[in-house]
C-alpha cells in the first residue's frame, strides 16, 4: 500500500467519480453535514447539527404566526405560539438524520444533495405533546393520515408546492410526537425550523416537517410529492418502497489529524481508542463493531446503554496502529431487531438510506 499523502483520500469514494455538477454544490454549500469531529458530543451544539432546507428559509414572525389544526376533526381551531407554549412541556433527546446521508458515495451518483457520511445531529428538542391537542380536536376515526405542512414554498421535479408530509393516524398519535420551539434550550434557529416544528421521534429527516403552518387530518393515505420521492427502489416514479424509520447506522470520530485537502487522517503509531456514535430508528443499539483492516476482522466496541430511546448511544474500542502505512478503519453497528449495517450501499435511484459501514483511510507514522 501507498504510505505517501495526497493519493491516500479519506475513503470516501468520490475519487472514483469526482464531477460534481453546479447544482450540486449549490446544494451542498447551502445543506451541511456534521463535522465529524462533532460525534464528540452528547447533544450536538447547534450551529454543528446537519441542516438540510430544501426552498429557501422562509421569513416568519413568531408573535404574529400561527398554526392552524383542521380536516378530519370535531373542533378545527388555531394556535399562537403562546398558546401551545402554556400547555404541557417536554424535552426529549433526539437523534435526526437526513435520509439522503451518504448519498454521494453511490455509483452512479444520484443527483440531489449530494451527502457524504454525517448528516446526522441529536439535539434536546423542546415542545409540546401532538397527541393530546389532536385529542382535543377530536381526531375523527376516519382520519388516516395527517398532514404537516411548512411556510415554505418551491418547485421540484417540475411541481410547485409547499414542503408536505404526512403521517399516518398511530405515528401522529406517538407520545413522544412533539411540536417543538426549542432546540438544546434555546428558541429555534431560522434554518432548523423556527419558530415552530414537528418532530417525530425514529423517522429520517424528511418528516420533521419545519415551519410548520398547518396540521391535517385526511382520510386517505397522503399522496403528495414529498412522499412520492422518499423511496427505496430503482425508480424515480414513486413505487418504491416509502422512507419511514432511521436504517442502524454507526459513524466514527476520525482519529487523529486530517490533510488539509485529500482529509485522510495522520495517526501516530501505537495504541488508540476510536470513538463515535450509533443509533436505529425506534430500536436500541445491540453491537457496535470496529476493523482495523477493511473489515477483514473485526472486534467489539463497548457500547453505552440506551438511556434515552430516542438518541444514539456512544461507542468506544481500542485499535492498534502497530504498522506504519495506510489502514482503513470500518465501523458497523447491529440494532436489538437484529439489522445489521450492511458492508456495502444499496444503489437506489433516490440516494436513500444509504446506511453501509462507515469507512476511514489513516496514515500511520
Ligand atoms: N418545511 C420543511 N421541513 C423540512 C425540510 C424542508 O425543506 N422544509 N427538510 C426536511 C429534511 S429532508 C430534513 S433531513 C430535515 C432537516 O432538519 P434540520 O435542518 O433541522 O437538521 O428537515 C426536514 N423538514
Ligand atoms: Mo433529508
Amino acid at each position: 500500500m501507498n504510505g505517501d499523502l495526497p493519493v491516500v483520500g479519506d475513503g470516501s469514494g468520490l475519487e472514483r467519480d469526482p464531477h460534481l455538477h453546479v447544482e450540486e454544490l449549490h446544494l451542498a454549500l447551502r445543506n451541511h453535514v456534521l463535522p465529524l469531529e462533532g460525534l464528540r458530543y452528547d447533544l450536538t451544539p447547534t450551529g454543528m447539527h446537519y441542516t438540510l432546507v430544501h426552498y429557501d428559509v422562509p421569513a416568519l414572525d413568531a408573535a404574529s404566526w400561527q398554526l392552524s389544526l383542521g380536516g378530519l376533526v370535531g373542533a378545527p381551531r388555531t394556535f399562537t405560539l403562546a398558546q401551545l407554549q402554556a400547555r404541557p412541556v417536554r424535552t426529549l433527546p433526539v437523534t435526526l438524520e437526513c435520509a439522503g446521508d451518504g448519498r454521494a458515495l453511490l455509483s452512479p451518483r444520484p443527483i440531489s444533495q449530494p451527502w457524504l457520511p454525517g448528516a446526522v445531529g441529536t439535539a434536546a428538542w423542546t415542545g409540546t405533546p401532538l397527541a393530546p391537542i389532536l385529542a382535543e380536536a377530536g381526531l375523527s376515526d376516519r382520519a388516516v393520515d395527517v398532514v404537516f405542512t411548512g411556510a415554505d414554498h418551491g418547485l421540484e421535479g417540475g411541481v410547485e408546492q409547499d414542503y408536505q408530509r404526512a403521517l399516518p393516524r398511530a405515528e401522529a398519535m406517538h407520545p413522544d410526537a412533539l411540536l417543538a420551539w426549542a432546540m438544546n434550550g434555546a428558541p429555534l434557529e431560522p434554518q432548523h425550523g423556527a419558530p415552530l416544528r414537528l418532530i417525530i421521534p425514529g423517522w429520517y429527516g424528511m418528516a420533521h416537517v419545519k415551519w410548520l403552518r398547518a396540521i391535517d387530518a385526511i382520510d386517505a393515505p397522503f399522496d403528495g410529492y414529498q412522499h412520492l420521492a422518499y423511496r427505496y427502489g430503482p425508480t424515480r416514479d414513486g413505487t418504491g418502497e416509502p422512507v419511514t424509520l432511521m436504517r442502524v447506522r454507526s459513524m466514527m470520530i476520525p482519529p487523529g489529524f486530517p490533510d488539509f485537502l485529500t482529509r485522510t487522517r495522520v495517526v501516530a503509531r501505537g495504541a488508540h481508542v476510536i470513538e463515535g456514535r450509533a443509533w436505529s430508528g425506534r430500536a436500541a443499539i445491540a453491537r457496535v463493531e470496529l476493523s482495523g483492516d477493511g473489515g477483514a476482522t473485526w472486534i467489539d466496541a463497548e457500547v453505552a446503554p440506551a438511556d434515552a430511546p430516542h438518541a444514539w448511544q456512544g461507542w468506544r474500542a481500542p485499535w492498534h496502529a502497530d504498522r506504519p502505512g495506510a489502514h482503513e478503519l470500518v465501523c458497523r453497528a447491529t440494532d436489538a431487531r437484529g439489522a445489521v449495517q450492511p458492508l456495502d450501499a444499496a444503489w437506489g435511484a433516490r440516494g436513500m438510506g444509504n446506511n453501509m459501514a462507515h469507512r476511514v483511510r489513516v496514515l500511520v507514522r
